[in-house]
């Protein structure tokens, strides 16, 4: 009796399978646990993609009298399963294609005899029956709650360690501005609007403060560097620039930001200057002199008069 399709693409399989494992002979290695429900997962999706693109297909051209008879209807047939199965995994991804060789009599299991009472394929095959993965929120082999609980992992504020896996250790990693075991703290610069056993929403402190209470820069508990607190205990700019002596070179001006400050450079034409532009000159360059408080270019009769050159009329060169 000639093999059907599906056993010759079985026994396909089963060559390259055993090719790869004398290559990389990792047939008892231990695999990585977080990786393999990725892998699961990945086939569950493509075996979803697959069945809707042969939600409209029927057997069409080239299948033979036998298979039209034996296989009554595409919908439920083994040659609609075939299409779908061939197409789980890229051909160069190693882990993704031995699952599928290693469970494919699942995909049959469930395809004649699962699917009408447990239509989640990656329920079924992931989490139940090659047991890969686990519900969201839980991890671990045995499927334990996440910190936090299984429902709201890590409070909603982080990422559970092997989330949906059967790997991880179920510790939060927590979002930005929360911090601790559950993510309830707040962190540095953050504080908590609103707080309860189970629930904390951290938002961030004004840009004035290093830590707070509340959102205003009246809420610091400490100001952070470049700014200061007043009177009214609130937190205010420094102003870098008003101090004796400047924090700025000679040929800068100090501009003054918001918890900063910065050193700008001065026109060409000043000598020290107070802003930019060639009228915020302290004195004027070498070569410029001062008109009605601007610098311009120095006249040539006006250099002679303090050079050594005018004596020997090289201006008039
Ligand atoms: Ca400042």
């Amino acid at each position: 009796m000639l093999p059907t399709g599906l056993e010759l693409l079985r026994l396909l399989r089963l060559l390259s399978c055993v090719t790869l494992v004398l290559l990389f002979q990792v047939s008892d290695a231990k695999r990585d646990l977080i990786s393999a429900c990725t892998t699961c997962q990945k086939i569950t999706d493509n075996f979803s993609k697959g069945f809707e693109r042969t939600a409209k297909q029927n057997f069409g051209g080239g299948n033979t009298a036998w298979e039209e008879r034996k296989l009554s209807k595409y919908e439920t047939s083994e040659i609609r399963l075939m299409e779908i199965v061939e197409d789980l995994c890229e051909s160069s991804s190693f882990e993704c294609n031995r699952m599928v060789e290693e469970h494919e009599e699942h995909f049959e299991t469930w395809w004649f005899k699962r699917k009408t009472k447990h239509p989640d394929l990656h329920k079924w095959f992931c989490i139940e029956t090659i047991k890969v993965c686990c519900p969201k929120g839980t991890f671990g082999l045995d499927c334990n709650d996440c910190v936090g609980g299984s429902e709201t992992p890590c409070h909603g504020n982080g990422r559970c360690d092997g989330d949906g896996t059967r790997g991880g250790d179920g510790k939060c990693s927590c979002d930005n501005g929360y911090t601790g075991e559950f993510c309830l703290d707040c962190r540095e610069g953050y504080y908590n609007e609103v707080r309860n056993d189970t629930f904390s929403l951290c938002t961030e402190c004004h840009s004035s403060c290093k830590t707070c209470t509340g959102g205003t820069h009246q809420d610091c508990d400490e100001c952070k560097d470049g700014w200061e607190e007043d009177d009214q205990e609130a937190c205010v700019d420094v102003n870098e620039c008003s101090k004796d002596p400047s924090s700025c070179n000679e040929d800068q001006y100090c501009l003054n930001t918001e918890g900063s400050y910065s050193c700008k450079a001065c026109d060409k034409v000043c000598s020290g200057c107070t802003a930019a532009g060639p009228d915020k000159c302290q004195s004027c360059a070498s070569g410029y002199q001062d008109t009605e408080g601007t610098c311009t270019v120095m006249d040539i009769n006006f250099k002679c008069q303090v050079s050594i050159l005018c004596r020997v009329g090289l201006h008039h060169l």
